[in-house]
């Protein structure tokens, strides 16, 4: 076999953050540095010989190039057999079905999720175990600390793989399985809704929805589920063909960047039901006609309704959110008996709650909601959920919202987001703000006092590994909460995030505007951390 072993010598910024290595396109087309980042990963692992691995990403620009240079590294380590989607797609939560569905050793994705793509984009790579979901943190430490001290890696020297055509090919000692992108994922969506009523309810006249694919990956995932499966008229998925720069735009489905979407869902003839996906498919925003679901209560919403999914009618064993998503699910868990766990940010910590049974649904603020079907979270899944629930229940989104406040009250909730600011002046707001947590306790403040001020560390209870420094919050005596963070997958200076909410359960004061209810805590916060002197910025980047 052509094995060559190449001398290289190591970068130092290849620590993964939140979902693996995010960078500039130009940082990882430096020589060695993609090949780097793989064998440290490689060498992370034990006993890869003779094992699968399942390479694909969310088709932005340099994924396919990658890929031919991972799957030649992958066959000069060992691996015996890869498994890739064609043209080198696979969306996010269809690489996690795909690493279960075949018992894959492991995978790669090539993405940077919703950051921009193009030459001037980003581009990001992790690795996933066999369970499908992200590496856990002692992975991505040991791929970080070997990329540290890495001297060579070792790749064949053979002429590229035809990921165009599916089908078997041969790659030095490695088969490769070229297989379709969509059908196991598709197939393993059928398995979990009820697909007849969605049927029914998708043909009927009077509803009407609209999917917004945002040029990334999700359009063939959408058309063929929604449009050829369910029988949404065509034209149902728009932006529904995956471009290298993702049409120059920003595919994160919120207020602020699905523009276009949000513009039709808040006319004045609206369809009944919108959503959107990111980048590489694993995030979903959920609109009704003039309606928007935060993604928090989305998660409490789906937890309530799960007995109307085929796959969740005999219960859910848990839920756990990531620490900032709001408390909403909370109380669905309180009243049906079982666990919300609270995990720092990033799907990678829900991994051991859903293989230990701790947890049947999951959920982030940032637009994220999975389940145990796969260990990633699940843009389109989380539509179909909707879907099912508006099936049988027979109402429109904003009264499904509505009654369920009217049960559970609401927690107003909101994420201000301060891109691209300097570092330093974000790491110095953070440990100036962390410094005067202590006194905070037992104060009195935006009319309420002050219960607890502290840096968050969650302890796994699977495996008693602890992860520290992961948020500052603020939570009140009344369950009111402020949370400040630095985000872990930019590429561009800092992003502060800053995480608000409260509870209102008088029936009377459900309808609020949500600035303004929360508006004490906004104006809190940027006092306390000197928000708009330190960064110069008046308002967010993004209000969520
Ligand atoms: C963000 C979100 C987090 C999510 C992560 C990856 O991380 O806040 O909830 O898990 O992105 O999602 P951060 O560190 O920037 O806040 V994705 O769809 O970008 O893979
Ligand atoms: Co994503």
């Amino acid at each position: 076999m052509s094995v060559v072993t190449i001398a290289t010598t190591p970068f130092n910024d290849q620590r993964p953050g939140t979902s693996g290595l995010r960078k500039k396109v130009a940082v990882f087309q430096q020589a060695h540095y993609l090949e780097n980042f793989v064998q440290s990963t490689f060498d992370s692992l034990d006993n890869i010989q003779g094992q699968t691995l399942v390479v694909g990403g969310d088709g932005r620009f340099y994924n396919e190039q990658a890929i031919q240079i991972i799957l030649k590294m992958a066959a000069a380590n060992g691996f015996s057999h890869a498994i890739v989607g064609q043209n080198g797609l696979l969306s996010t939560p269809a690489a996690s079905c795909v690493i279960r569905k075949y018992k894959a050793f492991g995978g790669i994705i090539l993405s940077a999720s919703h950051n921009p793509a193009g030459p001037n984009g980003d581009f990001g790579i992790k690795y996933n175990i066999n369970n499908g979901g992200p590496a856990p943190e002692a992975i991505t430490e040991a791929i970080f600390k070997n990329s540290q001290s890495i001297t060579e890696y070792r790749i064949v020297d053979e002429s590229d793989v035809n990921l165009a055509i599916i089908g078997r090919q041969q790659l030095a000692n490695m088969s490769i399985d070229i297989i379709d992108p969509v059908g196991d994922y598709a197939e393993l969506m059928a398995d979990l809704f009820d697909f007849e009523s969605i049927k029914t309810l998708v043909s009927s006249q009077s509803f009407q929805m609209r999917f917004d694919a945002m040029h990334a990956i999700t359009g063939p995932y959408a058309k063929t589920i929604l449009e050829d499966l369910l029988g949404a008229p065509t034209g149902t998925v728009i932006n529904g063909i995956p471009l290298t720069d993702f049409g120059g735009g920003h595919p994160d489905p919120n207020l602020t960047y699905a523009e276009q979407l949000v513009a039709e869902m808040f006319s004045s003839n609206p369809p009944v039901f919108g959503a959107a996906s990111d980048g590489d498919g694993d995030r979903n925003m959920i609109l009704g006609a003039n309606f928007f679901v935060t993604p928090s209560d989305s998660l409490a919403i789906l937890a309530a309704n799960a007995h109307l999914v085929p796959a969740y009618q005999s219960g859910l064993s848990g839920i756990a959110r990531s620490m900032p998503t709001s408390q909403a699910p909370d109380r669905v868990a309180q009243k049906l008996g079982i666990d919300c766990h609270e995990t720092p940010t990033g799907w990678k910590f829900f991994g051991n709650l859903l293989d230990a049974n701790k947890a049947t649904l999951c959920g982030e603020e940032s637009f994220g909601t999975g389940s145990n079907h796969i260990r990633e979270k699940d843009g389109l899944w989380a539509v179909l959920f909707w879907l099912n629930i508006l099936a049988k229940r027979q109402l429109s989104v904003a009264q499904i919202v509505e009654l369920h406040w009217q049960e559970y009250g609401r927690n107003y909730y909101t994420r201000h987001d301060y891109e691209a600011i300097s570092s330093d002046i974000a790491k110095q707001l953070m440990s100036d703000l962390e410094a005067q947590l202590p006194s905070l306790v037992g104060q009195q403040l935006a009319g309420r006092t002050v219960a607890y001020a502290d840096n968050f560390s969650y302890k796994d209870p699977v495996d008693n590994s602890v992860s520290s420094n992961q948020g500052l919050r603020i939570g009140f005596d009344d369950g009111a909460r402020i949370v400040v963070r630095l985000s872990g997958t930019g590429t561009e200076g800092a992003t502060l995030r800053v995480y608000i909410e409260r509870y209102e359960n008088d029936k009377s004061k459900l309808d609020q505007d949500t600035q303004k209810a929360l508006k004490p805590l906004i104006d809190l916060i940027n006092e306390l951390a000197q928000i708009t002197e330190r960064t110069g910025r008046t308002e967010p980047t993004v209000i969520t």
